[in-house]
């Protein structure tokens, strides 16, 4: 069910959401977020932001529910194996990539085992919560795994004898290195991008978007 109104999902809490607000509203969009409501109308343009958990938003675009969103490359090339391996659609528009989110996907393992190469994971039990990006990068290493699925606290697995190594989000390295763990391999590097669901936009929504766009690359250029 398509609106007049432009769609955008944003994360409700967490690492990306504060820097998403933040950019909208240079980006001149006024808007004022109440509580808990999932839908927030903005006031002095066209457009309703959703309030959503992050792992929602790549589904929400590739089913055409929102015109866009904000997401980190990391979930949204998950979630887009995902559902490409349940033949449901994956496609989408990248509009820009952004200057925040930016992280690092790694394969980490025990900081004093040795370590010479993909090949030393083989047959290893790998505990992450990226299965399909693990999955894709072992498959083009030619290195056969198992995967132990986790949606939080990845980094004790192997301490806690779930698993032989991980594959997790990095930024400092400071959760791997309290863990006793050293990074080994970047699978995927990853920064917070804008998408736009596939199909047709009407004019007025159209303009609006490439509005957007342009006071995005405003607000980007001059923080640089
Ligand atoms: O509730 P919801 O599902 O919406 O949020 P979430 O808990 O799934 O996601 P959230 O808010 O933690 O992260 C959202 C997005 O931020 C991720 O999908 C990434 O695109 C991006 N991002 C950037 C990160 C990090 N940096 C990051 N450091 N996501 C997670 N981390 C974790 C990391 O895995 C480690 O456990 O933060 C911890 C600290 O990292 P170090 O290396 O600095 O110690
Ligand atoms: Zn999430």
């Amino acid at each position: 069910m398509q609106t007049q109104r432009l769609r955008i999902a944003i994360q409700k809490k967490g690492r990306l959401s504060t820097e998403c607000k933040d950019l909208l509203k240079r980006c001149g969009v006024k808007f004022n977020l109440i509580g808990e409501r999932l839908v927030v109308h903005c006031e002095n343009m066209p457009i309703d932001l959703l309030l959503v958990r992050d792992d929602d938003i790549p589904g929400l675009i590739m089913d055409g529910v929102v015109d866009l969103g904000f997401i980190g490359e990391n979930e949204l090339e998950e979630v887009g194996l995902e559902r490409a391996a349940r033949n449901e659609p994956s496609n989408y528009t990248m509009l820009r990539r952004l200057d925040f989110g930016g992280c690092r996907l790694s394969i980490a393992i025990d900081k004093d085992e040795a370590y010479n190469g993909p090949q030393d994971l083989q047959g290893k039990r790998i505990a992450t919560t990226y299965p399909q990006l693990v999955k894709r990068y072992m498959s083009e290493q030619g290195v056969t795994f198992s995967t132990c699925m986790l949606n939080g606290s990845v980094e004790v697995a192997p301490r806690a004898g779930l698993a032989d190594a991980i594959c997790d989000l990095v930024s400092t390295g400071a959760t791997l290195e309290a863990n006793g763990l050293k990074e080994v391999e970047v699978i995927l590097q990853s920064k917070a991008v804008l998408i736009q669901r596939s199909g047709d936009f009407s004019a007025d929504k159209q303009a609006l978007i490439e509005r957007l766009l342009t006071r995005m690359q405003g607000v980007i250029q001059a923080k640089e």
